[in-house]
């Protein structure tokens, strides 16, 4: 947790800029897993919550009244039977001194305080809520049935709080940059592992550990398969195969709860092919570009656009694809290899504040989504950097036998595709390669101080001389 000072400053300017009203920001409750007190799933509270009132206990809700400068945490005190099961825990009281909170009160009282505001006609505002217990409560409390309650939530408030998030101060690097050594260590914990017989779960099993025994846990469930292809490939029971790729996308969340977020894809043997060689250099070619054009003022699309274009023209050298490369780009042709976006925001959430709505985080008035084009429509990232942005790097190249197929028969973007040379790519699965990008004064760097081996040659050394 940071000082009372950052907390007690970050809401002062959230106040400013929601203007008036009152602002309820809803913690998180426990959520059970297969009987109601077995807690396997690991509890995570709220990121906005975190970043405002900085507690992590179970059941607190946090207000600020924004017209006469008021601020509440609210929650329940445990009784002497949970300091039999679980131990003494703070007061709420204490709890809302740490953070600078002049008010507490137990849960109740927010019934108190809607009503008053209710009562007033002042405007209450609420951030899109995603889990079911809070869709409740909002719903006994302001009377709005879950399914409107993404529409309902405050326009002003979630600007605000994007606003604010989005630039992440020295404080935060620093976690930021812990982060990333927990990251190092479950990328590196994989390539030491990595040999044939072994199983995708076993490994992935391991990683996880690495990211519980540094961290709090995983900052997503970790992606760990040789169908690397499969955007979202869980690990399987399937023993790694020689000759095969692993793609490992997988990051660790600090005791506060910042995250990191990397990709690599390694050969199974401990050797690329020639193949898998000349497919992966671009990808690695197309990471590196990002670097060298992302900086303040510039469109995190243009980046983007810049990476396709590039990996068009290196995917015409290997001749699977072919024609003018603007063009080719334009019409979304090179979606047939990455049929993502180079990246998105990440911060407390790995994608950071997804859940307060893409268009808000990714986009502004001056840069709009495409939301028609196959690929395009993914980009989660595309407006201008600023200074303290931390983004995502990352290009892949995937060969999608369902995709391939379906495009062939279309004849979609046949003039840019060659479809004969890409059938025989249909077993090579996919490659990614990622790393987190902070957008400096005057350019950008990648966080984390020991970069984990990307280029083949580091990957096939590294792998070579640490064998667990
Ligand atoms: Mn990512």
């Amino acid at each position: 947790m940071f000082s009372k000072e950052t907390y007690i400053k970050r809401r002062a300017v959230l106040r400013e800029l929601v203007g008036n009203g009152i602002i309820v920001l809803f913690g998180n409750n426990e959520s059970p897993c297969n009987y109601p007190s077995n807690g396997y799933y690991p509890f995570r509270q709220d990121s906005s919550f975190l970043y405002y009132f900085g507690q992590k206990e179970i059941g607190l809700i946090g207000v600020i009244d924004c017209d006469n400068g008021q601020e509440w945490l609210l929650g329940e005190d445990v009784d002497v039977e949970d300091i039999v099961w679980y131990g003494s825990v703070p007061t709420i009281s204490d709890l809302a001194f740490e953070v600078g909170v002049s008010n507490s009160a137990p849960w109740k009282k927010i019934e108190d305080i809607i009503s008053e505001a209710k009562r007033t006609n002042r405007k209450i505002h609420f951030l899109p809520p995603y889990r079911h217990d809070n869709q409740i409560q909002i719903m006994d409390l302001l009377g709005i049935h879950p399914y409107k309650q993404k529409e309902a939530a405050s326009l002003e408030l979630i600007k605000a709080v994007v606003k604010m998030r989005s630039k992440k101060t020295a404080e935060e690097i620093e976690e930021l940059e812990r982060a990333a050594v927990i990251g190092y260590e479950m990328h590196t914990k994989a390539m030491r592992m990595i040999r044939p017989g072994r199983t995708e779960k076993f490994i992935a099993g391991q990683i996880d550990g690495v990211a519980h025994s540094l961290g709090s846990h995983v900052s997503f469930s970790t992606i760990f398969s040789q169908h690397g292809e499969i955007m979202h490939g869980n690990p399987s029971l399937n023993k790694l195969e020689d000759g095969r790729l692993v793609l490992c996308d997988c990051g660790g969340e600090t005791m506060d709860h910042y995250c990191s977020d990397n990709t690599r894809t390694m050969p199974v043997n401990g050797k690329y092919t020639q193949r898998q060689k000349e497919i992966y250099d671009i990808v690695d070619e197309c990471h590196d570009l990002a670097l060298s054009i992302a900086k303040p003022g510039v469109k995190y699309f243009d980046v983007h656009l810049a990476v396709c274009r590039l990996m068009t023209e290196r995917l015409k050298e290997v001749g699977l694809m072919k024609g003018d490369v603007d063009e080719a780009v334009a019409a979304g042709a090179h979606a047939m290899f990455l049929p993502h976006g180079l990246g998105h925001m990440m911060g407390m959430d790995v994608h950071d504040m997804e859940g307060l709505g893409q268009i808000y985080v990714g986009f502004d008035e001056e840069t709009r989504p495409n939301l028609e084009q196959f690929g395009t429509n993914c980009l989660r990232m595309g407006r201008r950097l600023e200074e303290g942005f931390v983004v995502t790097d990352e290009p892949g190249i995937y060969f999608i036998p369902a995709l391939i197929d379906d495009w062939r028969s279309k004849g979609h973007c046949k003039e840019f595709i060659n479809y004969d040379l890409l059938e025989t790519y249909k077993d090579f699965g996919g490659i990614r390669i990622e790393d987190d990008l902070l957008i400096t004064k005057d350019g950008c760097r990648f966080l984390g101080e020991k970069r984990i081996p990307y280029h083949t040659k580091d990957v096939e050394e590294y792998m070579e001389r640490n064998k667990e």
